[in-house]
Protein backbone atom coordinates (compact mmCIF):
# COMPACT_ATOMS: atom_id res chain seq x y z
CA UNK A 1 0.00 0.00 0.00
CA UNK A 2 2.83 2.51 1.13
CA UNK A 3 4.48 1.35 -2.34
CA UNK A 4 1.22 2.22 -4.16
CA UNK A 5 0.66 5.50 -2.58
CA UNK A 6 4.75 6.36 -3.66
CA UNK A 7 3.89 5.89 -7.49
CA UNK A 8 1.15 7.70 -7.68
CA UNK A 9 2.27 10.18 -6.18
CA UNK A 10 5.49 10.23 -8.27
CA UNK A 11 3.41 10.04 -11.05
CA UNK A 12 1.77 13.46 -10.51
CA UNK A 13 5.15 15.12 -9.04
CA UNK A 14 6.86 13.86 -12.48
CA UNK A 15 4.28 15.94 -14.48
CA UNK A 16 5.39 16.51 -18.42
CA UNK A 17 9.05 17.40 -16.76
CA UNK A 18 10.06 13.83 -18.23
CA UNK A 19 10.02 12.30 -21.32
CA UNK A 20 7.86 9.97 -22.75
CA UNK A 21 8.27 6.36 -21.68
CA UNK A 22 9.42 4.09 -25.36
CA UNK A 23 9.51 1.01 -24.11
CA UNK A 24 7.67 -0.49 -21.01
CA UNK A 25 8.72 -2.98 -18.11
CA UNK A 26 6.77 -5.74 -17.67
CA UNK A 27 7.18 -7.53 -14.09
CA UNK A 28 8.34 -10.93 -14.84
CA UNK A 29 8.51 -13.50 -11.54
CA UNK A 30 6.66 -11.60 -9.04
CA UNK A 31 5.67 -14.06 -6.67
CA UNK A 32 9.53 -14.95 -6.25
CA UNK A 33 11.59 -13.63 -3.48
CA UNK A 34 14.10 -11.65 -5.64
CA UNK A 35 15.57 -9.09 -3.28
CA UNK A 36 18.88 -7.41 -4.40
CA UNK A 37 19.03 -9.40 -7.78
CA UNK A 38 22.51 -8.82 -9.48
CA UNK A 39 22.47 -10.79 -12.65
CA UNK A 40 20.89 -13.57 -14.48
CA UNK A 41 23.68 -15.98 -16.38
CA UNK A 42 22.00 -19.02 -18.30
CA UNK A 43 25.34 -21.66 -18.47
CA UNK A 44 26.31 -22.66 -22.18
CA UNK A 45 24.96 -26.23 -21.32
CA UNK A 46 21.70 -26.60 -23.78
CA UNK A 47 19.32 -26.29 -20.65
CA UNK A 48 18.86 -22.59 -21.27
CA UNK A 49 18.19 -22.38 -17.28
CA UNK A 50 18.31 -19.05 -16.28
CA UNK A 51 20.23 -18.54 -13.26
CA UNK A 52 19.59 -15.29 -10.52
CA UNK A 53 22.36 -14.26 -8.51
CA UNK A 54 20.95 -12.00 -5.34
CA UNK A 55 23.36 -9.89 -4.19
CA UNK A 56 23.05 -11.46 0.16
CA UNK A 57 24.79 -14.71 -1.35
CA UNK A 58 22.08 -17.01 -3.18
CA UNK A 59 21.73 -18.52 -6.45
CA UNK A 60 18.30 -19.37 -7.74
CA UNK A 61 17.03 -20.88 -11.26
CA UNK A 62 14.42 -18.94 -12.51
CA UNK A 63 11.23 -21.27 -13.11
CA UNK A 64 10.09 -21.80 -16.64
CA UNK A 65 6.31 -20.84 -14.91
CA UNK A 66 7.00 -16.85 -14.85
CA UNK A 67 3.74 -17.13 -12.27
CA UNK A 68 5.75 -19.75 -10.22
CA UNK A 69 5.84 -18.87 -5.96
CA UNK A 70 9.10 -21.35 -5.99
CA UNK A 71 12.35 -21.43 -7.60
CA UNK A 72 15.16 -23.88 -6.83
CA UNK A 73 17.57 -22.71 -5.15
CA UNK A 74 21.14 -23.62 -6.78
CA UNK A 75 23.61 -22.18 -4.25
CA UNK A 76 23.09 -20.22 -1.18
CA UNK A 77 26.43 -18.53 0.71
CA UNK A 78 23.70 -16.28 2.61
CA UNK A 79 25.66 -17.18 5.70
CA UNK A 80 29.15 -16.51 4.86
CA UNK A 81 29.05 -13.10 6.34
CA UNK A 82 29.85 -11.18 3.15
CA UNK A 83 28.55 -7.46 4.12
CA UNK A 84 29.73 -5.26 7.12
CA UNK A 85 27.29 -3.60 8.69
CA UNK A 86 27.89 -0.12 6.73
CA UNK A 87 28.15 -2.36 3.60
CA UNK A 88 24.98 -3.87 2.49
CA UNK A 89 24.35 -1.29 -0.54
CA UNK A 90 27.56 -2.84 -2.25
CA UNK A 91 29.14 -5.58 -0.37
CA UNK A 92 27.78 -9.52 -0.78
CA UNK A 93 27.49 -11.22 -3.99
CA UNK A 94 28.94 -9.44 -6.88
CA UNK A 95 29.34 -11.43 -10.06
CA UNK A 96 28.79 -14.93 -10.94
CA UNK A 97 30.53 -16.65 -14.14
CA UNK A 98 29.69 -19.98 -15.81
CA UNK A 99 32.76 -21.98 -17.46
CA UNK A 100 32.44 -21.92 -20.86
CA UNK A 101 32.55 -25.69 -21.10
CA UNK A 102 30.45 -25.90 -18.17
CA UNK A 103 28.35 -28.55 -19.82
CA UNK A 104 31.37 -30.88 -19.66
CA UNK A 105 33.44 -29.77 -16.39
CA UNK A 106 30.25 -28.30 -14.34
CA UNK A 107 32.52 -25.34 -12.86
CA UNK A 108 31.39 -21.96 -12.26
CA UNK A 109 32.89 -18.59 -10.52
CA UNK A 110 31.86 -16.60 -8.08
CA UNK A 111 32.98 -12.21 -6.97
CA UNK A 112 31.96 -11.87 -3.54
CA UNK A 113 33.38 -9.92 -0.51
CA UNK A 114 34.42 -11.43 2.97
CA UNK A 115 35.44 -9.20 6.12
CA UNK A 116 38.05 -9.33 8.21
CA UNK A 117 39.95 -8.81 6.26
CA UNK A 118 38.34 -7.15 4.08
CA UNK A 119 38.33 -8.75 0.49
CA UNK A 120 37.27 -9.46 -3.01
CA UNK A 121 36.93 -13.24 -3.17
CA UNK A 122 37.00 -14.89 -6.81
CA UNK A 123 36.45 -18.26 -6.54
CA UNK A 124 35.47 -21.46 -8.15
CA UNK A 125 32.92 -24.32 -7.21
CA UNK A 126 31.10 -27.48 -9.02
CA UNK A 127 27.75 -28.28 -9.61
CA UNK A 128 26.84 -31.72 -7.59
CA UNK A 129 25.08 -35.14 -8.75
CA UNK A 130 21.85 -32.86 -9.02
CA UNK A 131 22.50 -30.47 -11.81
CA UNK A 132 19.29 -28.01 -10.06
CA UNK A 133 22.59 -27.78 -7.06
CA UNK A 134 26.09 -26.51 -6.41
CA UNK A 135 28.29 -28.31 -3.87
CA UNK A 136 29.96 -25.85 -1.76
CA UNK A 137 32.71 -28.01 -0.54
CA UNK A 138 34.10 -28.10 -3.80
CA UNK A 139 35.02 -24.60 -3.43
CA UNK A 140 38.49 -23.32 -4.27
CA UNK A 141 39.69 -19.88 -3.83
CA UNK A 142 41.64 -18.22 -6.70
CA UNK A 143 42.50 -14.65 -5.89
CA UNK A 144 41.86 -12.64 -2.68
CA UNK A 145 42.02 -9.09 -3.12
CA UNK A 146 42.51 -6.87 -0.31
CA UNK A 147 40.06 -3.95 -0.12
CA UNK A 148 39.99 -0.76 1.95
CA UNK A 149 36.33 0.26 2.09
CA UNK A 150 32.99 -1.53 1.62
CA UNK A 151 32.50 0.78 -1.77
CA UNK A 152 33.35 0.71 -5.10
CA UNK A 153 34.84 -2.30 -5.43
CA UNK A 154 33.42 -3.55 -8.83
CA UNK A 155 33.08 -7.22 -8.54
CA UNK A 156 31.00 -8.19 -12.29
CA UNK A 157 33.01 -10.73 -13.91
CA UNK A 158 32.75 -12.58 -17.10
CA UNK A 159 34.75 -14.97 -19.33
CA UNK A 160 35.95 -13.16 -23.10
CA UNK A 161 35.44 -15.06 -26.22
CA UNK A 162 39.27 -15.92 -25.84
CA UNK A 163 38.16 -18.46 -22.56
CA UNK A 164 39.92 -16.35 -20.11
CA UNK A 165 37.91 -15.02 -17.03
CA UNK A 166 37.87 -11.39 -16.70
CA UNK A 167 37.47 -9.39 -13.52
CA UNK A 168 36.22 -5.64 -12.72
CA UNK A 169 37.35 -4.32 -9.67
CA UNK A 170 36.64 -0.92 -8.54
CA UNK A 171 39.71 1.16 -6.67
CA UNK A 172 38.43 0.66 -3.43
CA UNK A 173 38.31 4.51 -2.61
CA UNK A 174 35.91 6.25 -0.69
CA UNK A 175 36.39 9.08 -2.86
CA UNK A 176 38.69 10.88 -4.98
CA UNK A 177 40.57 7.65 -5.52
CA UNK A 178 42.77 9.33 -2.18
CA UNK A 179 44.93 5.85 -2.38
CA UNK A 180 46.08 6.72 -5.78
CA UNK A 181 45.26 3.09 -6.59
CA UNK A 182 43.38 2.95 -9.91
CA UNK A 183 46.62 4.14 -11.87
CA UNK A 184 49.16 1.82 -9.79
CA UNK A 185 50.20 -1.27 -11.56
CA UNK A 186 51.18 -2.66 -8.00
CA UNK A 187 47.72 -3.26 -7.17
CA UNK A 188 44.60 -4.94 -8.21
CA UNK A 189 42.02 -2.66 -7.58
CA UNK A 190 41.21 -0.13 -9.84
CA UNK A 191 41.53 -2.50 -12.93
CA UNK A 192 40.24 -5.03 -15.20
CA UNK A 193 41.76 -8.13 -14.33
CA UNK A 194 42.56 -11.39 -16.79
CA UNK A 195 43.16 -14.69 -15.63
CA UNK A 196 43.37 -18.30 -16.85
CA UNK A 197 41.08 -20.59 -15.05
CA UNK A 198 42.20 -23.69 -16.45
CA UNK A 199 46.06 -23.11 -15.82
CA UNK A 200 47.71 -24.45 -12.55
CA UNK A 201 50.36 -21.93 -12.99
CA UNK A 202 50.12 -19.39 -10.25
CA UNK A 203 50.41 -21.00 -6.69
CA UNK A 204 48.62 -24.26 -8.31
CA UNK A 205 45.33 -21.43 -8.39
CA UNK A 206 45.19 -20.04 -12.32
CA UNK A 207 47.07 -18.52 -14.82
CA UNK A 208 48.42 -15.67 -16.27
CA UNK A 209 47.59 -15.45 -20.14
CA UNK A 210 50.75 -15.29 -21.90
CA UNK A 211 49.68 -11.93 -23.81
CA UNK A 212 48.73 -10.43 -20.73
CA UNK A 213 49.91 -6.51 -21.28
CA UNK A 214 52.31 -6.98 -17.94
CA UNK A 215 52.49 -10.86 -18.56
CA UNK A 216 56.22 -10.60 -17.03
CA UNK A 217 55.13 -9.40 -13.96
CA UNK A 218 58.26 -7.04 -14.29
CA UNK A 219 57.24 -3.18 -12.57
CA UNK A 220 53.21 -4.27 -12.80
CA UNK A 221 50.88 -7.36 -11.74
CA UNK A 222 50.65 -9.64 -14.56
CA UNK A 223 46.99 -9.78 -13.90
CA UNK A 224 46.06 -6.91 -14.91
CA UNK A 225 44.62 -6.18 -18.21
CA UNK A 226 43.59 -2.40 -18.19
CA UNK A 227 43.68 0.08 -15.35
CA UNK A 228 42.57 3.75 -14.76
CA UNK A 229 39.22 2.50 -13.80
CA UNK A 230 36.65 3.52 -10.77
CA UNK A 231 34.27 1.53 -10.22
CA UNK A 232 33.35 -1.29 -13.06
CA UNK A 233 29.11 -2.03 -13.10
CA UNK A 234 28.32 -3.66 -16.41
CA UNK A 235 30.76 -6.00 -18.37
CA UNK A 236 29.56 -7.39 -21.52
CA UNK A 237 31.58 -8.86 -24.68
CA UNK A 238 29.36 -8.21 -27.76
CA UNK A 239 29.63 -10.61 -30.57
CA UNK A 240 32.11 -8.63 -33.00
CA UNK A 241 34.09 -9.12 -29.58
CA UNK A 242 33.94 -5.52 -28.12
CA UNK A 243 34.55 -5.20 -24.43
CA UNK A 244 32.02 -2.72 -23.12
CA UNK A 245 32.44 -1.84 -19.89
CA UNK A 246 30.26 0.94 -17.62
CA UNK A 247 32.54 2.62 -14.84
CA UNK A 248 31.22 4.96 -12.49
CA UNK A 249 31.77 8.88 -12.24
CA UNK A 250 31.94 10.56 -9.12
CA UNK A 251 31.07 13.89 -9.19
CA UNK A 252 30.10 15.00 -12.62
CA UNK A 253 30.52 12.40 -15.35
CA UNK A 254 29.38 8.60 -15.83
CA UNK A 255 31.40 6.52 -18.76
CA UNK A 256 30.68 3.80 -21.02
CA UNK A 257 33.96 2.45 -22.46
CA UNK A 258 35.65 0.25 -24.89
CA UNK A 259 37.96 -1.88 -23.05
CA UNK A 260 41.72 -2.70 -24.93
CA UNK A 261 44.35 -4.69 -23.81
CA UNK A 262 46.67 -2.60 -21.68
CA UNK A 263 44.43 0.31 -22.11
CA UNK A 264 44.69 3.35 -19.37
CA UNK A 265 40.78 4.42 -19.04
CA UNK A 266 42.24 7.71 -16.81
CA UNK A 267 41.05 7.95 -13.95
CA UNK A 268 41.57 9.78 -11.72
CA UNK A 269 43.39 11.97 -14.00
CA UNK A 270 40.12 12.23 -15.75
CA UNK A 271 36.59 11.68 -15.22
CA UNK A 272 34.83 10.95 -18.39
CA UNK A 273 36.59 12.96 -20.90
CA UNK A 274 37.74 15.81 -18.67
CA UNK A 275 40.16 16.13 -16.27
CA UNK A 276 39.25 15.21 -12.86
CA UNK A 277 40.02 18.89 -10.62
CA UNK A 278 40.45 17.44 -7.51
CA UNK A 279 43.58 15.66 -8.83
CA UNK A 280 46.36 18.39 -9.81
CA UNK A 281 49.22 15.99 -9.99
CA UNK A 282 50.22 16.21 -13.59
CA UNK A 283 49.73 13.44 -16.10
CA UNK A 284 53.11 11.07 -16.55
CA UNK A 285 54.53 11.80 -19.76
CA UNK A 286 53.47 9.73 -22.23
CA UNK A 287 50.57 8.57 -20.68
CA UNK A 288 47.71 7.77 -23.17
CA UNK A 289 44.53 7.58 -21.55
CA UNK A 290 41.75 6.51 -23.34
CA UNK A 291 38.08 8.71 -22.92
CA UNK A 292 34.79 6.64 -23.05
CA UNK A 293 32.72 6.47 -26.15
CA UNK A 294 29.93 7.65 -24.54
CA UNK A 295 29.45 9.66 -21.21
CA UNK A 296 26.32 11.31 -19.65
CA UNK A 297 26.48 13.68 -16.75
CA UNK A 298 25.00 13.69 -13.19
CA UNK A 299 22.08 16.46 -14.58
CA UNK A 300 21.04 13.49 -15.99
CA UNK A 301 22.35 10.44 -14.01
CA UNK A 302 24.16 9.68 -11.25
CA UNK A 303 25.38 6.27 -11.06
CA UNK A 304 25.62 4.16 -14.49
CA UNK A 305 24.91 0.42 -14.59
CA UNK A 306 26.36 -0.93 -17.84
CA UNK A 307 24.34 -3.38 -20.28
CA UNK A 308 24.48 -5.66 -23.16
CA UNK A 309 23.41 -5.31 -26.47
CA UNK A 310 19.95 -6.14 -27.82
CA UNK A 311 19.36 -9.12 -29.51
CA UNK A 312 15.54 -10.13 -29.00
CA UNK A 313 12.63 -10.20 -31.28
CA UNK A 314 10.19 -8.00 -29.46
CA UNK A 315 11.63 -4.64 -30.00
CA UNK A 316 13.04 -4.30 -33.09
CA UNK A 317 14.10 -0.60 -33.30
CA UNK A 318 16.38 -1.53 -30.62
CA UNK A 319 18.07 -3.97 -33.09
CA UNK A 320 21.77 -3.76 -32.08
CA UNK A 321 21.36 -1.15 -28.94
CA UNK A 322 23.55 -1.21 -26.38
CA UNK A 323 21.01 -1.39 -23.61
CA UNK A 324 22.39 0.60 -20.05
CA UNK A 325 21.10 2.55 -17.35
CA UNK A 326 21.21 4.79 -14.44
CA UNK A 327 21.05 2.89 -10.86
CA UNK A 328 19.87 6.61 -8.84
CA UNK A 329 17.89 7.78 -11.27
CA UNK A 330 16.10 4.81 -12.79
CA UNK A 331 16.48 5.48 -16.35
CA UNK A 332 17.12 3.39 -19.32
CA UNK A 333 18.53 3.96 -22.62
CA UNK A 334 19.43 2.64 -25.78
CA UNK A 335 23.18 3.63 -27.36
CA UNK A 336 23.76 2.91 -30.84
CA UNK A 337 27.20 3.19 -32.18
CA UNK A 338 29.38 2.84 -35.27
CA UNK A 339 32.07 0.28 -35.52
CA UNK A 340 35.15 3.00 -35.02
CA UNK A 341 33.33 3.92 -31.53
CA UNK A 342 31.13 6.82 -32.64
CA UNK A 343 27.57 7.48 -31.21
CA UNK A 344 25.17 7.53 -33.51
CA UNK A 345 22.21 8.31 -31.09
CA UNK A 346 21.29 7.68 -27.61
CA UNK A 347 17.50 7.65 -26.72
CA UNK A 348 15.95 7.77 -23.49
CA UNK A 349 13.77 4.97 -23.40
CA UNK A 350 11.90 4.93 -19.92
CA UNK A 351 12.50 7.06 -16.80
CA UNK A 352 11.22 5.56 -13.52
CA UNK A 353 8.21 6.44 -11.50
CA UNK A 354 10.05 8.87 -8.23
CA UNK A 355 9.49 10.68 -5.36
CA UNK A 356 11.40 13.67 -5.18
CA UNK A 357 13.55 13.89 -1.76
CA UNK A 358 11.62 16.07 0.80
CA UNK A 359 15.45 17.98 0.87
CA UNK A 360 16.77 19.17 -2.47
CA UNK A 361 20.02 18.20 -1.81
CA UNK A 362 18.82 14.28 -1.02
CA UNK A 363 18.13 12.05 -3.97
CA UNK A 364 14.32 11.20 -5.26
CA UNK A 365 13.45 7.42 -4.27
CA UNK A 366 12.72 5.40 -7.74
CA UNK A 367 10.54 2.21 -7.88
CA UNK A 368 14.02 0.91 -10.24
CA UNK A 369 16.63 0.80 -10.01
CA UNK A 370 18.46 -1.41 -12.80
CA UNK A 371 21.53 -3.04 -11.18
CA UNK A 372 21.52 -5.37 -14.31
CA UNK A 373 20.72 -5.95 -17.84
CA UNK A 374 20.38 -9.48 -18.80
CA UNK A 375 19.46 -11.61 -21.70
CA UNK A 376 16.70 -14.00 -20.88
CA UNK A 377 16.60 -17.69 -22.65
CA UNK A 378 14.65 -15.89 -25.39
CA UNK A 379 17.56 -13.45 -26.25
CA UNK A 380 14.83 -10.44 -24.77
CA UNK A 381 15.99 -8.26 -22.30
CA UNK A 382 15.32 -8.72 -18.57
CA UNK A 383 16.11 -5.36 -15.99
CA UNK A 384 17.05 -6.61 -12.62
CA UNK A 385 16.14 -4.04 -9.83
CA UNK A 386 17.67 -3.74 -6.86
CA UNK A 387 14.27 -2.77 -5.04
CA UNK A 388 13.84 -6.58 -5.29
CA UNK A 389 11.84 -6.52 -8.93
CA UNK A 390 12.42 -8.47 -12.21
CA UNK A 391 11.14 -6.70 -15.35
CA UNK A 392 11.34 -7.51 -19.05
CA UNK A 393 11.78 -4.92 -21.64
CA UNK A 394 8.65 -5.02 -24.16
CA UNK A 395 6.39 -2.34 -25.63
CA1 LIG B 1 37.58 6.85 -17.57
Amino acid sequence: MKFATLITTGLLLAGSALAEDTVKLTRVYENLETKFPIAVVIPQDGTQREFLALQRGQILILPKDEKAAEAKTFLDLSTRGMEAANGKFEEGLNGLAFHPKYKDNGLFYLCYTQQKPKRLVISEMKVSADADKADPSTERVLLEIPLINWNHHGGNILFGPDGYLYIGVGDTSKRNDEQRMAQLKAVMVGKVLRIDVDSREFHNAYGIPADNPFADGVDALPQIYAYGIRNPWGLHFDDKGRFWLADVGQDLWEEINWIVKGGNYGWSFREGARPFPLRLDPVPEGAQLIDPIHEYHHGDGLSITGGIIYKGKDLPNLAGAYIYGDFVLGKIWALQVNDDGKVQSNDLLYTSPQTPADNPKKKPSVLVKPTAFCADAKGEMLVLDWNGALYRLSK
